[in-house]
């Protein structure tokens, strides 16, 4: 009899968090623009103190939360959710290729690298859903297909979980690194993943929860494209009419990213999406 450890939010947090920590990032941020940014962030923290009257219990709540957060490893997890989007927004105002949206915390490089035609690593229980064809072409803005280029993706399954983000799955479970044919095309076989519930039994969820908020993301699939000379994107794709497309907890849909699957004679969801790359 085999016991299978149940994903929780603190496994996935620290997972996140521990991923995040094995680089040390820098930034050239001029002690000006560090003490611009800070000084505004805090005069903003200060007038909506004022404008609420927070009071103490508030202000020891806060701090117990912060350190809760920091202790179950959910940083990124709260960062991504309610952050990046913005930072994301602002970052790509100047391309005009395919539209990025946020990385969340479960990207991993270095997935198994697969043919332009292939099928995500999945177990047989995952191969029970619905199939999702995504076939497309990479190019550059003037549409050459760029061949060669790098479509790494990867998904959640049909119960929520990224692999390396909960025990019990294969490690490379629903990520692939997939390499675009001469002409720049592929052609991915995977499943539809489902509507995604950001963890309730941590902080973030708690958070969530005590504001009475929902914990939901539309279904998605993560992309990150890039070819040698070109901008690399990062991405989601999401499903037209799904739960949660108006209403994402993480506020990183747009219209320019959304599927519409048809299925085929054989019971696949097909859908085509093409990608066109800024210059670097
Ligand atoms: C996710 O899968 C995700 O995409 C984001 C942005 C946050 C948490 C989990
Ligand atoms: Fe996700």
């Amino acid at each position: 009899m085999t016991t299978i450890e149940s994903p929780t939010a603190v496994g996935s947090g620290n997972a996140a968090t521990d991923k995040f920590k094995g680089a040390r990032f820098t930034a050239d941020t001029s002690p000006e623009r560090l003490s611009a940014i800070a000084t505004e962030a805090l005069a903003g923290f200060g007038a909506l103190i004022r404008k609420h009257a927070v009071t103490y219990p508030e202000y020891r709540v806060l701090k117990q939360w912060l350190i809760d957060v920091g202790e179950g490893g959910e940083w990124p997890l709260l960062l991504d959710v309610f952050v990046e989007h913005e930072i994301e927004e602002v970052n790509s105002r100047n391309f005009q290729g395919t539209k990025g949206s946020i990385e969340g915390p479960y990207y991993v490089p270095g997935a198994p690298e697969l043919p332009a035609r292939c099928a995500l690593p999945m177990r047989d229980e995952d191969r029970a859903h619905t199939a999702l064809v995504l076939r497309g072409q990479v190019t550059d803005l003037d549409g050459t297909g760029l061949g060669g280029a790098i479509i790494e993706l990867w998904h959640a399954d049909d119960e929520g979980y990224y692999s390396q983000f909960a025990p019990h799955l294969p490690k490379w479970n629903l990520r692939g690194t997939i390499v675009t044919d001469a002409e720049g095309r592929y052609e991915i076989t995977t499943i539809e993943p489902a509507p995604y519930q950001i963890p309730t039994d941590g902080p973030t969820g708690q958070f969530i929860n005590s504001a009475g908020w929902h914990p939901w993301r539309p279904a998605h699939l993560h992309l990150r494209v890039t070819s040698p000379g070109k901008q690399p994107i990062i991405t989601q794709l999401y499903f037209a009419g799904g739960d949660w497309i108006d209403d994402d907890v993480a506020g990183a849909t747009k219209p320019e990213l959304l599927l519409d699957p048809q299925l085929d004679d054989t019971g696949r969801k097909v859908v085509t999406y093409d990608f066109a790359l800024d210059p670097a």
